[in-house]
């Protein structure tokens, strides 16, 4: 009897703590994904400055705003993620810039919890 309740919690805290794992950290091309799919609104494969602030703005919580400008807003994403500079991102750059565009786990996992990736 105790043996099959410490089973039950075990299965409880594995199916708490599983989809909490699986967030924890997205793959680059998880995050990249999503992030075109909502940026890109006319869906021309190119994220403009304005679609970048637009998605930022509609998707990111007031009071995480001030978080993001510490960050380096968007100017800092352009400079991560615009390989060549023109002010226009595409997927493919956000693979190529492999070492400062989402190149770590809090970038990734942003990314994915501010858009509601899933
Ligand atoms: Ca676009
Ligand atoms: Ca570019």
């Amino acid at each position: 009897m105790e043996k099959k309740k410490f089973v039950i919690m075990l299965k409880i805290v594995l199916l708490l703590s599983l989809p909490k794992l699986s967030l924890g950290c997205p793959s680059k091309k998880q995050s990249i994904e999503c992030f075109y799919g909502i940026a890109d609104t006319n869906s021309d494969g190119h994220i403009t400055g304005d679609e970048l602030s637009q998605a930022i703005s509609k998707h990111l919580p007031w009071w995480q705003w001030k978080a993001f400008d510490l960050f380096g807003g968007i100017d800092r994403v352009m400079k991560d993620c615009d390989a060549n500079s023109d002010g226009i991102l595409t997927a493919q750059e956000a693979y190529d810039m492999d070492k400062t565009c989402l190149n770590n786990c809090f970038k990734k996992s942003a990314v994915y919890h501010v858009f509601n990736c899933k």
